[in-house]
C-alpha cells in the first residue's frame, strides 16, 4: 500500500516523493534516518514506540555530520505522528529521512540543501515469518564493524549501511539471516542491523556503546525490562568465542524486535530454540506494544 510522505513540510502522493540524481546522498550516503515502529495497542490504539528517543537520535546525527535540519525534534515527532494517522495503518514502520539535496557536486556536503521526508509503510518481521519464534541461523561476518575513529557510530547515518550490505549480503549468499560483525580488534559488536545480546548462566552479556555499535533504542529498553526483571545484565567487551557457548544468543531492533539466535557459524545455540530468558524478555516486550500497558511512558498514541 502506497501511503502519503511527508516531504519537506507538506504531504504529498507517494508517487510523487522524487529527488533528483544529482542529490548529493545518492553520490555520498549522505543522509541521517531513523526506523520506528507504530503497534496497534489494545489499551492505546494505534501508538509509536519511543518516538522522541528515535527523534532525538535523528537530530544527533544530523549534527554529528554537521547537517542543519529545517525541522526540531518536536516537528519532525509531529510529523511522524500525522503521518501515521493519515497512513490509517495501525502497525507500521516509519522512517524519517534527512539527506543533502542537489547543490555542488563534490564531496563537501555543506553547500547542499537538506530535504526532509517522512515514509510510513507495512513491515513485517524482518528476519523472516518464523523468525521470533524459532530464531534464525547466523554466521560472523568477515567484515568488521568500522573503527571509531572511521564513521562515528552513535550516528545512523545512510553511508554506514553500505558496510553493512556486505555483512548482510555474505550472510543471504552463504545461506544465513544475518552476520555478527566484530569489532577490527575482534570483540562482537553486532549485526548489520540490530544489536547483539549473549545469555550465560542467567546474565546477560551485550557490547558496549563504546564497541563502534549503534545504541539501538531497542537494545536500551530491553535492558531496562531485564533489570527490572531482577536479570543481570553487563555491558563490555565480549569475546567472539562467547557466542559458541552461550546458552542463549538474541538480536534487538525496531524493525528486528526480540529475535532469538538458533545457531552461528553452525554451532548451535542452547538447545536450537528460543531459550527462556529470550522468551521471558520478548513477553515483557509484547506486553508493552501488544497490550498498550506502559509503565516506562515509552508510547506515544496516535489519535488524542
Ligand atoms: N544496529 C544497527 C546497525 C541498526 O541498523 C539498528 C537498527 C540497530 C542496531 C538497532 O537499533 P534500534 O532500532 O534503535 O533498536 N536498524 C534499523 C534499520 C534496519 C534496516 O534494514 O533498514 C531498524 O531496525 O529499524
Amino acid at each position: 500500500m502506497e501511503h502519503d510522505i511527508w516531504f519537506n513540510g507538506k504531504f504529498v502522493p507517494f508517487k510523487d516523493a522524487k529527488i533528483h540524481i544529482l542529490s548529493h546522498v545518492i553520490h555520498y550516503g549522505s543522509s541521517v534516518f531513523e526506523g520506528i515502529r507504530a503497534y496497534s495497542t489494545e489499551k492505546k490504539g494505534t501508538a509509536i514506540f519511543r518516538l522522541s528517543e528515535h527523534m532525538r537520535r535523528m537530530v544527533d546525527s544530523a549534527t554529528l555530520y554537521r547537517m542543519q535540519l529545517p525541522y526540531d525534534q518536536a516537528a519532525l515527532e509531529r510529523a511522524a505522528i500525522q503521518t501515521v494517522s493519515r497512513s490509517g495503518l495501525s502497525d507500521s514502520y516509519i522512517r524519517p529521512i534527512a539527506f543533502r539535496g542537489v547543490g555542488e557536486m563534490g564531496v563537501n556536503p555543506l553547500n547542499n540543501p537538506v530535504e526532509t521526508a517522512i515514509v510510513v509503510f507495512e513491515w513485517g518481521p524482518y528476519l523472516g515469518p518464523d523468525a521470533l519464534e524459532y530464531g534464525i541461523d547466523v554466521q560472523v561476518a568477515s567484515w568488521n564493524r568500522f573503527a571509531p575513529n572511521t564513521l562515528p557510530s552513535l550516528a545512523k547515518a545512510g553511508g554506514n549501511y553500505i558496510n553493512a550490505s556486505l555483512v548482510k549480503m555474505d550472510a543471504v549468499v552463504n545461506g544465513y539471516k544475518e552476520g555478527i560483525m566484530l569489532t577490527t580488534d575482534g570483540y562482537l559488536a553486532e549485526g548489520s542491523g540490530e544489536n547483539l545480546f549473549v545469555v550465560r548462566d542467567g546474565t546477560i552479556y551485550t557490547p558496549s556503546t563504546n564497541l563502534s555499535i549503534l545504541p539501538g533504542i531497542t537494545r536500551s529498553s530491553v535492558i531496562q525490562l531485564a533489570e527490572d526483571a531482577g536479570i543481570t545484565v553487563k555491558e563490555g567487551r565480549i569475546p567472539r568465542e562467547v557466542l559458541y557457548i552461550a546458552d542463549e544468543l538474541f538480536f534487538t531492533g525496531t524493525a528486528a524486535e526480540i529475535t532469538p539466535i538458533r545457531s552461528v557459524d553452525k554451532y548451535t545455540i542452547g538447545n536450537g530454540k528460543r531459550g527462556p530468558v529470550t522468551h521471558k524478555l520478548q513477553k515483557a516486550f509484547l506486553d508493552i506494544v501488544e497490550r498498550g500497558n506502559d509503565p516506562y511512558g515509552w508510547l506515544t498514541p496516535v489519535s488524542g
